[in-house]
């Protein structure tokens, strides 16, 4: 599959090779290798397109959701979550090179047990109603749309006391946490955490622009960790009154922590965007991964050379360094969830409009 001379230098003369393999072979047996047959792999002079473009249609996914709520129960899976694996990068439960992507299902009465581990996590609501993810013995109740955050190594556990099953993305770091081998994790003694905080109580605190006196809050990660659809979708109705569209983005809003207004999470920028009905951008590529999930309306996306249709709930990705249009059919909702605050902070981010 791999040639030996994948990512050599073009200017390495294949004749001259020849000669110099008995000297990679005995600088092999002393775990040296020669940087001349593998620099421009390394060192690219663009992004390597390992992941691919995708568009996952909820219509298609879901009955596979409904199997495994028949086959394993949460007790046993801990998580009844299915992977979406990028098609360029399959068996490595990577959306893109630096993020996860799962659908979780919670059927009513379920708990999925407590634990906590150095990953963050991103909650976002797909279907079903009032089930809660309890974040430090705090719960939340969870609606279609609500972005839900679990810090790094704090203990969180989910639980659906509704009637319906329950649905969200998960979107989790953990790619990153092991690039650089960094992952803890651990369960907690018994299913559920205690109950330590009314819910609400973070949102009293953090959530109408004030701050109880004394407040302290020693986590890179936003305090809220539910912001929920309703307020999210109102905010940027309102925006199309008085402000202009960006050509690229349309009315685009980050998630953001609202003690330093930085992005919510550290390790994953999260955004949720209103494009009105009509509404087409001009191309824009980056290269950050993006996942994006459609809460309403209908539409096309073009990633690259290809187009894909969505509906509401349907997820696609966008790798890095693809361009990518968006066209509304009719209002469209988009969640979007990315490796760009990284990317930022590491100075690699680098974006083209046009
Ligand atoms: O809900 O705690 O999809 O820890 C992967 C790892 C979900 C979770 C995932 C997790 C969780
Ligand atoms: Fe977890």
């Amino acid at each position: 599959m791999t040639n030996e001379f994948d990512g050599m230098v073009e200017t390495v003369n294949r004749e001259a090779e020849k000669g110099r393999m008995g000297f990679y072979e005995r600088a092999k047996e002393e775990n040296l290798a020669p940087l001349w047959r593998v620099l421009h792999g390394l060192v690219t002079e663009e992004p390597k397109k390992t992941a691919l473009p995708a568009h996952f249609s909820y219509e298609k996914v879901r009955p596979y959701l409904m199997e495994a709520c028949d086959l394993i129960g949460t007790e046993e899976s801990e998580r009844r979550v299915m992977v979406l694996e990028n098609p360029g990068l399959p068996g490595q439960s990577k959306i893109t090179p630096s993020l996860f992507c799962g659908l979780q299902i919670i059927k009513p009465g379920e708990i999925a047990p407590a634990h906590k581990h150095v990953a963050s996590a991103l909650r976002f609501v797909v279907e079903g109603s009032g089930a809660y993810s309890a974040i430090a013995g705090e719960k939340t109740m969870m609606e279609v749309g609500d972005f839900v955050i679990t810090p790094s190594m704090t203990w969180h556990d989910h639980g659906n006391e509704s009637d319906d099953l329950m649905v969200w993305i998960d979107g989790l770091d953990m790619h990153m946490v092991n690039t650089f081998s960094a992952s803890f994790r651990a369960n907690y003694p018994e299913m559920s955490h205690p109950t330590l905080k009314p819910e609400g109580a973070t949102m009293a605190e953090v959530g109408i622009n004030m701050l109880p006196d004394g407040y302290s809050h020693n986590s890179k990660t936003s305090p809220i960790f539910n912001y929920p659809y309703a307020r999210t979708v109102e905010a940027l109705h309102k925006l199309t009154r008085f402000r202009d569209p960006d050509p690229c983005h349309g009315f685009k809003m980050n998630y953001i922590n609202p003690l330093n207004g930085e992005s919510a999470m550290p390790t994953i920028s999260t955004s949720m965007r209103l494009l009105p009905k009509g509404f087409s951008t001009k191309p824009f590529r980056s290269t950050a991964g993006t996942v994006f999930n459609v809460v309403e309306g209908e539409g096309s996306v073009t990633i690259g050379e290809l187009t894909f249709t969505y509906k509401p709930k349907d997820i696609f990705v966008v790798p890095s360094w693809y361009k990518i249009t968006l066209s509304a059919t009719s209002d469209s909702v988009l969640f979007a969830y990315s490796d760009q605050v990284v990317q930022e902070k590491l100075d690699f981010y680098r974006e083209l409009r046009g």
